[in-house]
């Protein structure tokens, strides 16, 4: 069978996401890399009407929206995971973690660590600017809605309950970001620290790092 491809590049947040979760299901991939001026393409856009990354094509099966990317591998790979429970109860609580993730933390978190990145070694070649007002008012908002994280993560070890699931994982591109430069906003609550250092410890998090899987060509 195929590998399957995943569309993006190394470092980009939402293709982060959706490697996150091949790691963490050991699935194999290839990563291709697909550029700026590439993304924009009438080609790409066949297979990514926003000009966005990432999309997959697992065997012929393609998709895009990550996190929607992520739900398929767990069906697919890894559907005894207990990354998206299947109990009634269990999942309608996994439902309400991502809602969480994708409506108080990434838009904040986004913003500012999309500027936080500015800042990042790789970043140097683009030559950005910071724009300071944009992280300062999303670190705000951010961190009220992380006093709610931490109430939560209080009572329970996970976003979702006493185990770890996808919407956990939804956090982790953003979350390393937003909390980079002089803050550290992750680790500023006792709670949602405990809960951001046991993420952020993942291997498969961490094995993304490991570039060995990485392919770079671009055939757009
Ligand atoms: N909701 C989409 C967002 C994808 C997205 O914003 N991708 C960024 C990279 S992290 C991108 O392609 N940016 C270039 C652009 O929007 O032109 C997902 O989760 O896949």
């Amino acid at each position: 069978m195929p590998i399957l491809k995943l569309y993006g590049q190394k470092q980009a947040s939402c293709t982060r996401r959706a490697a996150t979760i091949l790691h963490e299901l050991k699935v194999p991939f290839e990563l291709i890399t697909v550029d700026m001026v590439g993304m924009k393409t009438p080609a790409y856009l066949e297979h990514q009407p926003f000009g966005q990354i990432p999309y997959i094509d697992d065997n012929g099966f393609e998709l895009y929206e990550s996190r929607a990317i992520c739900r398929y591998l767990v069906a697919t790979y890894g559907p005894t995971s207990g990354l998206i429970p299947t109990e009634a109860k269990a999942h309608a609580r996994f439902e309400q973690a991502a809602s969480i993730e994708l409506t108080n933390f990434d838009p904040y978190a986004s913003k500012a660590g999309l500027q936080l990145w500015t800042l990042k070694p790789e970043a140097k070649i683009y030559n950005l600017p910071l724009d300071k007002t944009v992280v300062e008012t999303n670190l705000a908002i951010l961190d009220q809605k992380l006093e709610a994280y931490d109430a939560i993560l209080g009572k329970q070890r996970y976003l979702g309950g006493e185990t770890l699931t996808l919407a956990d994982l939804f956090h982790l591109p953003y979350g390393p970001l937003a909390s980079s430069g002089e803050n550290d906003i992750m680790n500023k609550r006792s709670n949602v620290s405990r809960w951001y250092n046991e993420l952020i410890a993942r291997p498969s998090w961490l094995a993304y790092d490991d570039a060995d899987k990485v392919k770079t060509t671009l055939s757009y």
